[in-house]
């Protein structure tokens, strides 16, 4: 399996919860490295922007005035595997289906407001870490 990057973000119910040392103990722990992170205060059409994809579900303007809601931390997480690895450690969207030990099943709050989102596929990673960030900000 070759080394990859995967776009995760941190969402406000967590950094709002005093998380993200204890969410980025958990990538650590898993061997995917933090190459790139900051902590932005979306817009909500900002977050619009970045979730386009679900524009058209039932949940969107929610998720967009929640992820608009509070600061969240954007990473770039590096390691062998690492889209997948990542979405592993992160546990179902759905914290009651989380398997245990999972991010999702220790710290989410309901199937909205589930603390850490992660890119699904290559091709999405890649478009999600340029969303944030520049190759200048990319120290592997
Ligand atoms: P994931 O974040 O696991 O990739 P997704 O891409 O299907 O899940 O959905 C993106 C986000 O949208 C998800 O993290 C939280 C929100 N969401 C998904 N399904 C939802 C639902 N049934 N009700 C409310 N929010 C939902
Ligand atoms: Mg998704």
């Amino acid at each position: 399996m070759a080394t990859e990057r995967t776009l995760s973000i941190i969402k406000p119910d967590a950094t709002k919860r005093n998380l993200t040392g204890k969410i980025n103990a958990k990538f650590e722990d898993a061997g995917l490295r933090i190459i790139a992170q900051k902590r932005i205060q979306l817009t909500k059409a900002q977050a619009g922007q970045f979730y386009a994809v679900h524009a058209e579900r039932p949940f969107y303007d929610e998720l967009c005035e929640f992820m608009a809601s509070e600061p969240v931390v954007v990473q770039v997480l590096e390691g062998e595997g690492a889209i997948l690895k990542n979405r592993e450690v992160m546990g179902a969207t759905n914290p009651a289906d989380a398997a245990p030990g999972t991010i999702r099943a220790e710290f989410a709050e309901s199937v909205g407001e589930n603390s850490v989102h992660g890119s699904d596929a290559p091709e999405t990673a890649k478009e999600e870490i340029a969303f944030f960030f520049s190759g200048l900000e990319l120290v592997g």
